[in-house]
């Protein structure tokens, strides 16, 4: 066997942070292997979600979930739970009383006992949670995207989803997750929204930076601005849904504008290899790093963000095999001593 096969992810990294990802119930059998090889956290990429866990008011379908539950546990593996309070996957039911619109308080009450219900049921189950999801504008306007929750609630509907969390899930650490976070004008709103909460005494505890970045739009430089930044103001960082895409996020063009490159290949490896090298030299800071699937045969991408078109944006390829970026990252960490 290759040397470099030998060290994996996970304890390659051991003294800097948890390496890991997300996992579906299709992923935990398709990539077993890798899975229990290299990773030591995860995620579900949707079974934790408010509509796979409580489709109607008061009826919980907890069984995907458990099952990915189960598997992290019995491989030892530390669990994020992800998103309840999000733009998507929130049945419209929940947002309606009786034909009508609900009310504030009606809405509220809602948050409290779908995550009562949920805390009882994981109680000691996850350590971490991204509990308020992409709740920022990418647009010019105002800094809180539209949704439901701001809509009928109002803006403290982030503070308050925080506050009922925090009741039902004392030992739990607390995340605000996002994405485009190394655009400038996205980051100086994330920090804004964070900082407030902070000085409002909302139980956050860290920040997960989802890392959904492309070789067109995203430098290393503002990648390092970023954690920098939230580092400064004493939270936590998860690097939570990293993956690299070979096009710009405004190409979503089907058939491919251009085939992947050898090029474009060595610019993702440098994004994968300088993200990586960054958390190494935040360590202090930074927990975890995880990557949004396993492997290039499961990506979202492929699937959703331009369906159909190929964009190898993982760690390990389609036919399941390490790839040489991946055996690069295991060697940048051996090889650390800052
Ligand atoms: O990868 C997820 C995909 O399977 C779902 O259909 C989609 C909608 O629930 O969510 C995707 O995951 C998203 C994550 O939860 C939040 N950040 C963006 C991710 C990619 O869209």
């Amino acid at each position: 066997m290759d040397a470099r096969e030998m060290v994996s992810l996970s304890e390659a990294h051991k003294k800097f942070f948890q390496v890991g990802a997300c996992l579906s119930n299709e992923s935990i059998k398709r990539h077993d292997a890798i899975i229990k090889k290299h990773f030591n956290c995860a995620v579900a990429e949707n079974a934790m979600k408010w509509g796979p866990i409580e489709p109607k008011e008061g009826i919980f379908t907890f069984a995907e979930a458990d099952e990915i539950v189960k598997y992290s546990h019995d491989n030892q593996m530390a669990l994020r739970a992800h998103a309840p309070i999000w733009h998507m996957m929130v049945p419209d039911d929940v947002f309606m009383d009786g034909g009508k619109p609900a009310s504030r308080e009606h809405l509220i009450e809602r948050i409290d006992s779908h995550t009562k219900a949920f805390c009882e049921h994981f109680k000691g189950q996850f350590s971490s949670w991204d509990v308020v999801n992409e709740a920022i504008n990418d647009f010019p306007g105002e800094d809180l995207r539209q949704s439901k929750w701001l809509e009928l609630i109002g803006p403290d509907y982030i503070d308050i989803a925080y506050h009922i969390a925090r009741q039902y899930a004392p030992d739990v650490q607390l995340f605000y997750n996002d994405y485009n976070e190394f655009v400038p004008y996205k980051r100086e709103r994330m920090l804004k929204l964070v900082k407030g909460m902070l000085d409002r005494g909302v139980p956050l505890d860290g920040m997960g930076l989802q890392a959904h970045v492309n070789i067109v739009e995203c430098n290393l430089d503002e990648y390092e601005r970023t954690v920098e930044a939230f580092a400064a103001l004493g939270l936590r960082i998860h690097i939570t849904e990293m993956d690299v895409n070979p096009y710009s996020l405004r190409d979503r063009v089907f058939p491919p504008s251009s085939p992947i490159t050898e090029e474009m290949h060595q610019k993702q490896e440098q994004l994968y290899r300088g993200i990586f090298d960054i958390c190494r030299r935040y360590s202090d800071v930074v927990d975890a790093v995880l990557t949004w699937g396993v492997a290039d045969d499961m990506t979202w991408l492929d699937r959703e963000f331009c369906a159909g078109r190929e964009h190898q944006p993982l760690l390990f390829d389609q036919n399941n095999n390490i790839k040489k970026w991946t055996e690069q990252i295991i060697e940048d960490a051996m090889r650390y001593n800052g």
